[in-house]
């Protein structure tokens, strides 16, 4: 089993010395390093199934092999990536790309890993091989009732599968919308997707809950149906407490104060999940912190204060997942780093001293805010991650332990090099 090469404590004993001086350093610079430490060892960020293979765009694919081909080589990725930053403890799944094949084997084989099942995501923006009725003037928004009844149908499908594995929660994004002015009546399409909505909503066990993403723009290139946070909203709020809007990074308009919408969405206990990932200009879906990682600290900074200020359990209580896929690093690799980006930024917005940063606002001191909050992002919290990876039994430095222990010439000398994973 390629796991047992990984040499992850040979790996750490080498390491470790360089390691200490490093953590050293930064406990005598700050309060209470154990607290965020134990924090940061309890974080656990979702790894979706449709990562795990090269991502596209319109143009083209280039794979490098070794690919999943299937869903139980897709958990054994996730139980790599797990045993190697003890970050990833569970695996978001896409229907109809991951139907198991035996719920109780694949629910089996996960635990072995020490994987769990996070949100399930339904699919009604592409059709399927067989599927009755198109998709492509959309689904749950559709004027055909028939069209939404059996994209209703889908969703429900979802959760049915989701209960066996154990998962709690639905994802809900929809690729409706409208390329071209007048093509929808905006306030017909809202009304039928909300009845929609509640048709799958009413179908949720008790537990469950349902997340609605939103998305500005792409595939469609006019209008959306849940197009930003306050149509998202507006939905959750219409549909119960067990419905949630789903922040992803990459689904806003350029230049859109994202840590105020998460503040926002806080406070009113509307805000279920996140999805991270990093963009340019639009829905790039590049890895976490790769170029924006002032925002994912300020966007940190808003789900810490605003999760303490609701005694929240930042590690239980908002469902945090990678949503992210392209075309030219190797997956596995892309998606280490994406873990890692997460857990700097947030051990950094843990060592922000919010009584001093209220101080500072009640007295209009601006420099004061500024310098505060900056304080924090300028501090190397890498040390800090790597030893709540070392104390959890994970490798100091993962990346270097997948390059070291040769992983991905393995699989593709054991998948091949022309294996391909479902997905996008
Ligand atoms: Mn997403």
């Amino acid at each position: 089993m390629l796991l047992d090469e990984l040499n992850i404590s040979q790996h750490n004993q080498d390491a470790l010395s360089a390691h200490k001086k490093r953590l050293q350093f930064i406990c005598g610079e700050i309060n209470d390093p154990d607290s965020i430490i134990q924090k940061l060892e309890k974080f656990q960020v979702a790894i979706p199934s449709w990562a795990l293979g090269t991502g596209g765009t319109r143009f083209g694919r280039f794979p490098r092999g070794g690919e999943p081909r299937n869903l139980e080589e897709k958990i054994e990725d996730v139980g790599l990536l797990h045993a190697l930053n003890r970050s990833g403890g569970a695996i978001s799944l896409h229907i109809p790309w991951d139907i198991p094949p035996d719920p109780a084997m694949i629910r089996r084989l996960a635990a072995q890993y020490g994987l769990r099942f996070d949100a399930m995501n339904s699919n009604t923006f592409q059709d399927q091989q067989g599927q009755e009725l198109s998709y492509k003037f959309g689904s749950l928004h559709h004027t055909d009732e028939a069209v939404r009844k059996q994209a209703i149908a889908h969703n429900i499908d979802v959760i049915t599968q989701g209960i066996e594995l154990g998962s709690e929660s639905l994802t809900v994004w929809l690729a409706d919308g409208s390329s071209f002015p007048g093509q929808v009546n905006f306030r017909k399409a809202f009304q039928r997707t909300l009845d929609a909505l509640q048709e799958i909503y009413s179908h949720l066990p008790q537990d469950w809950k349902m997340f609605v993403e939103y998305k500005a723009y792409e595939p469609n290139f006019y209008s959306t149906t849940v197009g930003d946070w306050g149509q998202s909203l507006l939905y959750v709020q219409k549909l119960g407490p067990k419905a949630f809007t789903l922040v992803d990074l990459g689904h806003h308009l350029p230049n859109a104060n994202i840590e105020q919408i998460v503040a926002l969405l806080l406070m009113e206990k509307k805000l279920g999940g996140f999805h991270f990932n990093d963009s340019k200009y639009g829905d790039d879906d590049l890895t976490v912190g790769s170029i924006k990682p002032y925002q994912l600290f300020l966007v940190f900074n808003e789900l810490v204060e605003g999760m303490n200020a609701r005694s929240m359990d930042h590690a239980l209580d908002l469902a945090w997942m990678i949503d992210a896929s392209h075309n030219v690093k190797d997956p596995l690799e892309d998606l280490l780093q994406s873990v890692e980006a997460i857990l700097i930024g947030y051990a950094q917005a843990l060592l922000i001293d919010h009584r001093r940063l209220e101080l500072a606002r009640a007295e209009n001191d601006v420099v004061q805010a500024q310098e505060i909050l900056q304080r924090a992002f300028r501090t190397d919290t890498r040390p800090l991650v790597a030893e709540a990876r070392f104390r959890a039994g994970a490798a100091l430095d993962p990346l270097h332990v997948f390059r070291e222990a040769r992983v991905r010439e393995k699989l593709v000398k054991e998948r091949g090099s022309k294996s391909f994973a479902t997905g996008l």
